[in-house]
């Protein structure tokens, strides 16, 4: 099957994010390490936690605001290599902050993606190292990307920027330190547009810059990245009290047990499926300058908004 992006506006969404969770699969696999090279069992590790499933949302948004942001232009070999690498070096950051969040100093959960974490299949230390590694491989991919050298500096400062302390990880060590603490809802927000929202957002942003967006593409980018990343942690905060938890590893009113506050605790559940309609609302509306190229951007916005794991 050949691994191009074509300009598919006639191929029904299903089939479009299908291809492109294929084409991120393919390009993270051929960028991750082999397993007959030495350290084996690091690289096992690497590959068990990529490989293993999951959405590939955030290798999506890179494809889809790549493909937004041209504008109808076609798209040239490099930007399409790029927007491969781009896309997977989400997805390898994404993976890393996975493994390290399911260790027993953090969560300590058993399962991800239907099979054992990765501290379960291999060893604490081994998924350290394995998340440790997975971090600067997502680096050196941007740093191959066929582009002009001062759009790679600001994919790198971007993917950088939402991983650090000023966003994923830094969201991530206020939810450690609230367990117990009642925060409101401008505190959870702002916990979860660190943790989760930041690399929706920089996903987003990647594919724009990647793919040269003009100041008025990627203010739109910004603003429904923005909706978007908070409609992701909504949605999962409303599935976690809602979904058959036990398929997905997680335990029933986890968060609750935790006493941490969620979406649903703070907002209700029918608070929170209003706040969901109006950030899709505002997602959409951020793109309305964008126009029809921007179509894939409207249908994963209604893909995150309607997920149902
Ligand atoms: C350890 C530095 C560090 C950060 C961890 C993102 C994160 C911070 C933790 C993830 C914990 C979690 C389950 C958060 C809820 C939202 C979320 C990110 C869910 C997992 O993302 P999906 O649904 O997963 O995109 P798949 O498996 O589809 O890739």
């Amino acid at each position: 099957r050949p691994l191009e992006i074509v300009k598919m506006s006639s191929t029904s969404f299903s089939d479009w994010l299908q291809a492109r969770v294929e084409q991120t699969e393919h390009v993270l696999d051929q960028s991750l390490p082999p397993v007959s090279q030495e350290p084996a069992r690091l690289h096992e590790a690497m590959r068990y936690s990529v490989l293993g499933g999951g959405k590939r949302v955030r290798a999506a948004l890179v494809y889809a605001a790549g493909e937004a942001a041209l504008q109808g232009k076609p798209m040239a070999a490099a930007q399409q290599k790029a927007l491969e690498l781009a896309a997977a070096a989400v997805e390898l950051i994404h993976a890393y902050s996975l493994v390290h969040d399911d260790l027993p100093c953090m969560d300590d959960d058993k399962l991800r993606r239907g099979r054992p974490t990765t501290h379960v299949q291999f060893d604490e230390a081994c998924a350290m190292l394995a998340g440790d590694a997975l971090q600067p491989l997502a680096f050196e991919l941007l740093a191959q990307m066929p582009i002009a050298p001062a759009l790679i500096v600001q994919a790198i400062t971007q993917l950088a920027q939402a991983a650090g302390s000023a966003g994923m990880a830094g969201g991530q060590a206020i939810d450690c330190d609230s367990v117990g603490i009642a925060l409101d809802r401008d505190q959870l927000q702002e916990m979860h547009s660190m943790k989760t929202g930041a690399m929706l957002q920089a996903s987003v942003l990647l594919g724009g810059i990647v793919a040269g967006a003009s100041s008025t593409v990627r203010n739109g980018l910004e603003e429904y990245a923005q909706a978007v990343g908070l409609a992701f942690q909504v949605v999962d905060d409303i599935l976690d009290v809602t979904a058959d938890t036990e398929t997905l590893g997680k335990t029933a009113g986890k968060d609750a047990a935790d006493n941490k506050p969620t979406y649903v605790s703070i907002l209700g559940m029918e608070g929170s499926r209003e706040l969901l309609g109006a950030l899709n609302e505002q997602a959409q509306l951020a793109l309305r300058p964008l126009g029809p190229a921007a179509t894939r951007l409207t249908q994963l916005a209604d893909y995150i908004v309607g997920r149902d794991h």
